[in-house]
């Protein structure tokens, strides 16, 4: 049977995005998210199904029974005051219903021993999530440059180095190209966390995280948006496969 992949999603509560399309209502909250990461669970043999914003927390625990593996979506910026910041003047829009809905998807799964695969703001959120912190801005604190947003989704425009682990075995590579849309990075990693890849300015770009099921794993970069990249698809089909195990 082809298994089930939970993927958390954006949440607005601005109006934005219903009443730019005109299909909503001024006070509405939208929940919306790019179609490139259920394209690429399904080219490599998932069901993906969108996770909505619930109102309640604990109205989320269900959906963990429900699905075999969680991708952690990119997104908003993750509230400062999970890893024990203030918000600076250069931290981005947060999300606070998105990061409580999220922060139970994470724990419940990672308390059950499902593959997790973050992606972006999903590695973020893992590293947040299992107790490490986060650059609010890296040009401002670390004058490195990561949002860079001047090509075509899928063109690799730095290069992320790998020093073994998971990743190194799935994309059978010491090194491989790669987008790059994130102004934040992370900084102190989480106790559990094992860097795996990184950029040649120091950007912390994968990292491993111990305890939960071996495949618990994040990526700073965007692989669902390199469509056509065979690295996705080898990403994927590892995501896939170690969900489909259990
Ligand atoms: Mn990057």
């Amino acid at each position: 049977m082809k298994p089930v992949i939970g993927i958390t999603v954006n949440y607005d509560m601005g109006n934005r995005i219903g009443t730019h399309t005109g299909l909503g209502t001024p006070l509405q909250d939208w929940d919306y998210i790019a179609l490139d990461y259920a394209n690429a669970v399904a080219a490599s043999g998932g069901i993906p199904v969108l996770i909505p914003n619930l109102k309640n927390p604990e109205d989320m625990i269900p959906f963990l029974d429900r699905i075999d593996g969680l991708l952690l979506s990119g997104g908003a910026d993750i509230e400062p005051a999970l890893y024990g910041d203030v918000v600076k003047g250069f931290c981005g829009p947060i999300q606070v219903r998105r990061d409580a809905q999220e922060m139970v998807m994470l724990k419940g799964a990672f308390a059950k021993k499902m593959p997790i695969l973050g992606i972006c703001r999903g590695l973020q959120f893992m590293n947040v999530g299992f107790g490490g912190t986060m650059y609010q801005d890296l040009p401002t604190e670390k004058g490195i440059y990561h949002s860079i947003n001047v090509a075509e989704r899928n063109h690799p425009i730095h290069t992320v180095k790998f020093s073994g682990g998971m990743i190194r075995d799935i994309m059978g590579v010491d090194e491989l190209g790669t987008n790059s849309y994130h102004h934040q990075g992370l900084k102190d990693i989480a106790a559990n966390g094992t860097v795996t890849g990184m950029t040649a300015d120091g950007n912390v770009e994968v990292v491993e995280f111990s305890g939960g099921h071996p495949f618990t794993l994040g990526v700073q970069w965007h692989p669902e948006m390199m469509y056509d990249s065979p690295y996705t698809k080898k990403l994927f089909d590892a995501f896939i496969a170690a969900a489909s195990a259990e």
